[in-house]
């Protein structure tokens, strides 16, 4: 796959995530019928993908296989997928749209929401507790512990409860970062550390440099995020443009305003570059990644 085009090589990979997610979600003419298909809608058709992406990414420098790869980014994909359909409920974000269409919980209903959220959990951790042909039981071990550690209350969950403690609140920039490392920082990170667990023993210091980055194009995403909140409109990002200010909530722009989160986008994104630089043209994937993550539009 090295010399395809980034384009190409997204597209095969969304493409390839697709069939991994229709094929180890529950059928939805199975019983009970309503909740597979709502953790169908939540899951199918729709997202960038990028966490799947990164751990592919992370997974090629690494010569992961790609079966393997396909089940560890089908479940880190699924957590972020319960992270919406919760993000969005009424007594978190209260939003009706996500990815293009309405939310899981007015597609359906709170209580469905509530257990899309806690079913498509609990079938992610299944998929990568499963035996991952050729790795190691330690290393799966520890596959299987990274996810937890990023989804829980070090990580996404402990964020968000950060988050929803901050409405209104004058956060300083520490505080900030601090929340998104957890929230939005953590999986991201999981995503590049599992694909890389999943191939040849990394040295120390390689899997210190693969940290680094993981940490920096998290931060990094996160800070987009916030300024396409600010400057894109809903049709483009397919979820409710500017809630973040609506909702008086802390974000990059509101600390730093516009063009200084913009710089310290392309700041992180440069000292990411800087962390693979022992590499060489192998981690020319998880470059093109970066440069992905900080030029998106959506
Ligand atoms: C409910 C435990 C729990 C956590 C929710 C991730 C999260 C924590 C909330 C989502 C709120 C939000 C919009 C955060 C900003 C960054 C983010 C995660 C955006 C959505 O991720 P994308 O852009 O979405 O990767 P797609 O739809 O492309 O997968």
């Amino acid at each position: 796959m090295a010399n395809e085009t980034f384009i190409g090589w997204m597209t095969s990979i969304q493409q390839f995530m697709e069939q991994t997610l229709e094929h180890v979600l529950p059928a939805s003419e199975c019983a009970p019928q309503k909740l597979h298909e709502a953790m169908r809608y939540a899951t199918l058709q729709g997202g960038k993908r990028v966490r799947p992406l990164l751990a592919f990414a992370a997974g090629e420098l690494v010569g992961a296989a790609p079966d393997n790869l396909a089940r560890i980014a089908a479940a880190v994909e699924m957590i972020h997928a319960y992270s919406l359909v919760h993000d969005d409920m009424p007594c978190m974000d209260d939003d009706v749209l996500r990815r293009g269409k309405p939310t899981c919980h007015v597609a359906y209903d709170e209580a469905t929401a509530l257990l899309v959220g806690d079913a498509l959990q609990t079938r992610a951790f299944e998929l990568i507790s499963t035996p991952l042909p050729g790795i190691a039981p330690a290393s799966q071990l520890e596959i299987v512990r990274i996810l937890a550690h990023a989804s829980g209350h070090a990580g996404m969950a402990g964020g968000q409860a950060i988050d929803l403690a901050s409405v209104g609140l004058p956060l300083t920039l520490p505080e900030l970062e601090f929340m998104h490392m957890l929230k939005t920082g953590a999986l991201i990170r999981a995503s590049v550390l599992m694909g890389a667990t999943a191939g040849r023993e990394l040295s120390p210091a390689e899997k210190e440099a693969l940290d680094a980055f993981a940490k920096r194009i998290g931060l990094a995403f996160q800070v987009v995020d916030d300024v396409l909140d600010c400057e894109a409109d809903t049709a483009t990002l397919g979820k409710t443009a500017g809630k973040d200010a609506a909702h008086d909530k802390p974000t990059y722009v509101s600390l730093l305003g516009l063009s200084e989160a913009k710089r310290m986008a392309k700041d992180l994104h440069d000292q990411a570059f800087a962390a693979l630089e022992g590499f060489g043209p192998q981690a020319d994937r998880l470059k093109q990644l970066a440069d992905y993550i900080v030029a998106r539009s959506f």
